[in-house]
């Protein structure tokens, strides 16, 4: 098999997105020119593009300190700038955790969050809002030794009291570690920086590669956003194990707490055991020491609950090493290649057939709406032109029969009309009902509440009871949201049946819809806060109050994004619920004046039934135009969802 590198694949991923997204943009134009969509489509379809084209792929390297996570970063991306991009040294070096991406707004820089940000309010996401926050120094590119040196800014440290590394949270002083990291002053070296933002015009990131690189425990358990939000969105986590230190406590402790319980079926996670070079001894046999890495591979295999082929040795030192060299035999030896195999077989097929399976769903539902307003446009077309043609040589007399028949229809549908418009109200009411609960107002009162009773309470009973009945409060909610939504959806079901059963219109199956996924969210939240704070939180200190209110800050913004997303979606499958409706209602109306119109005119001038039957003729042409436009649209979009690339590319250089 022909090694596919993590690079490779992912451009191939990229121009398979990038195809995707150029026919999507395609129908929607298609459907505008047509006139064909309505805003509920278009409203989808635009969402569906703009999700293309800010399609990140994160993958996130953890581990303890010094177990090579940099130097592995350098070796996988960053080789072609021939040195190290990122600092990588013995002992702690990276202090923050540090994310990589590109932003073509924005000029190459470091931006590096001051630690004293930990005492104001706020989280991660939010002063990533706010510019100012934030200590900026541009990357010069035609300098890869200044970059080096700019980057070098990602270990700086700074040495404080024993206070105010309390105050951040950094450190528990009841720790045993602590004492002894306190020097005879009673001062301790913190991380100078809290978070770390990397811009550069990599070509993996520029088209939406996002990486994290994390320093060890001691940071990660400071930081709730690492394990609440930026790990679970991690779409692949590295996990750092190194041949010279074998497995520690620490290591487990990492593994167990912030790895092991990101769920997630799309989430790949490798094991890495680096540094292996540390075996390669040159009076043993290649194949002793390959026995002697496939020992090491399965014990810590063993120790983390993992079959041993989930466990990948590497040398990131030296692949770094034979990469600048362009020694291929030394980047074999250093195994990377297997582990970008891995990683790339893992990541970028799942990310794949995510992105595939929803735009699939999104455009077959516009597609089958559209469909179905052709269809309907053609049979009524049709039925209008065999009236007519049996209208040939009738008299007088039957045109006016068939002129009463035709207003009667449409005074029925008036009063049908009647009663659609006072069901409008009652859905109105419900929805207004709907957002009291689930909207945001209610939740940001909740928050409120806890953060009231935090301020109050000294206790970690107190707090524990606020963040229970915050829990049961905002479930309570999305409990009584989901029946609203059912009633909802029964009053609907019921309106179509009627509507089809006494207008003749399409039978429409409202779409089905459940918060259960949120439901589910909120509670992986909780089980987040109760283990957190069975560990952390027995005894409060001022310290740890800190954190916890730090935590509960974090904890909430992930809970309002939640909702966020939620309302959303609930807004959007309202508008799916009442628009299909309105559509056939004003195209129903439409055909009944045509068709009312229609037989007025002969009405008035029966020789005239010849032309109108040719230009009933020629409208039913175009209509059966749009329907094989509509359908060759849609094959584009799933040749280009199905991945034939090939033929993609022969089409672009065509
Ligand atoms: N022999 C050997 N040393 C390595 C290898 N990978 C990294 N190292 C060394 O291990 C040390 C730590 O590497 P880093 O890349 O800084 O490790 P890290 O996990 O990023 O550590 P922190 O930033 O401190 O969390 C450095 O001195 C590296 O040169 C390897 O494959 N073999
Ligand atoms: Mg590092």
């Amino acid at each position: 098999m022909k090694p596919t590198t993590l690079v490779d694949e992912f451009e191939h991923y990229s121009t398979w997105r990038d195809a995707v997204y150029v026919r999507v943009e395609a129908l929607r134009d298609w459907l505008g020119t047509q006139e064909l969509g309505d805003a509920e489509s278009e409203l989808r379809l635009n969402q569906l593009l703009g999700r293309l084209q800010e399609d990140t792929l994160n993958v996130a390297f953890v581990a303890e300190f010094s177990r090579g996570k940099s130097e592995l970063i350098n070796a996988l991306f960053f080789s072609d700038y021939r040195q190290r991009v990122l600092p990588s040294s013995a002992g702690r070096t990276t202090m923050c955790p540090t994310e990589l991406y590109y932003d073509p707004t924005r000029a190459p820089s470091l931006r590096l969050l001051p630690i004293d940000t930990k005492t104001r309010e706020g989280s991660i996401a939010d002063f990533k809002r706010d510019t100012s926050a934030w200590t900026e120094f541009p990357l010069n590119l035609d300098s890869a030794d200044e970059m080096s040196a700019t980057l070098m800014r990602l270990a700086d440290t700074m040495t404080v009291d024993a206070a105010t590394a309390e105050e951040y949270g950094l450190i528990n002083p009841e720790d045993e570690e602590t004492a002894r990291s306190l020097t005879r002053d009673g001062n301790i070296a913190i991380p100078r920086w809290r978070h770390a933002l990397i811009n550069f015009p990599h070509p993996l990131l520029k088209q939406g590669l996002v990486i994290l690189d994390t320093p060890g425990l001691n940071a990660i358990g400071t930081e709730p956003e690492l394990t609440l939000s930026m790990l679970p969105n991690a779409h692949a986590v590295l996990f750092l194990l190194a041949a010279d230190t074998g497995v520690t406590k620490s290591d487990i402790e990492i593994w167990r707490h912030y790895i092991a319980p990101v769920q997630g079926a799309s989430r790949a996670r490798l094991v890495v055991l680096n540094k292996i070079d540390g075996l390669w001894d040159e009076l043993k046999s290649q194949a002793e020491i390959d026995a002697e890495i496939a020992k090491q591979a399965a014990s810590s295999a063993a120790l983390l609950d993992l079959p041993a082929s989930q466990v990948y040795p590497v040398s990131a030192q030296k692949a770094l090493v034979a990469k600048v060299r362009g020694d291929a035999e030394l980047l074999a030896k250093s195994r990377l290649p297997d582990l970008e195999a891995a990683l790339s077989q893992e990541l970028i097929p799942c990310k794949q057939a995510l992105i595939s399976e929803s735009t699939q769903a999104s455009v077959e539902d516009v597609v089958v709406k559209a469909t179905e307003l052709l269809e309907t446009r053609l049979s009524t077309i049709q039925d209008q032109i065999d009236e007519l043609e049996g209208l040939r040589g009738k008299n007088r007399d039957v045109i006016q029969h068939m002129m009463i028949k035709a207003n009667e229809d449409k005074q029925q549908f008036e009063r049908g009309l009647e009663q659609f418009n006072a069901l409008r109200n009652v859905f109105a009411s419900q929805v207004e009902t709907l957002r009291k609960r689930l909207g945001m107002p209610a939740l940001n009162h909740e928050v409120r509440r806890v953060r009231q009773a935090m301020e109050k309470s000294h206790f970690s009973a107190g707090l524990r009871e606020a963040m229970e009945r915050f829990f049961r409060e905002v479930d309570g909610n999305l409990n009584a949201s989901t029946e609203i939504i059912q009633e909802i959806r029964a009053m609907m079901t019921a309106m179509y049946q009627k509507f089809s059963d006494e207008h003749g219109l399409g039978a429409v199956s409202p779409p089905e819809y459940s918060l259960k996924k949120y439901r589910k969210e909120m509670a992986r939240l909780e089980g987040i806060f109760d283990e957190r704070f069975n560990t952390l939180f027995k005894m409060l200190t001022m310290g740890q109050h800190q954190l916890t209110a730090r935590f509960f800050e974090t904890l909430a913004s992930k809970v309002v994004q939640v909702f966020e997303i939620a309302n959303s979606e609930t807004e959007s499958w309202l508008k799916a619920l009442i628009s299909p409706m309105e559509t056939q209602i004003r195209e129903h109306k439409i055909q009944l004046k045509r068709r009312l119109d229609s037989v007025s005119r002969i009405h008035a001038a029966t020789e005239t039934l010849d032309d109108r039957i040719a230009e009933l003729e020629a409208t039913f042409g175009t209509v059966n135009d749009q329907l094989d436009n509509l359908a060759r649209i849609n094959s584009r979009i799933t040749d280009a969802l199905a991945d034939k690339l090939d033929k993609l590319l022969l089409a672009r250089t065509a």
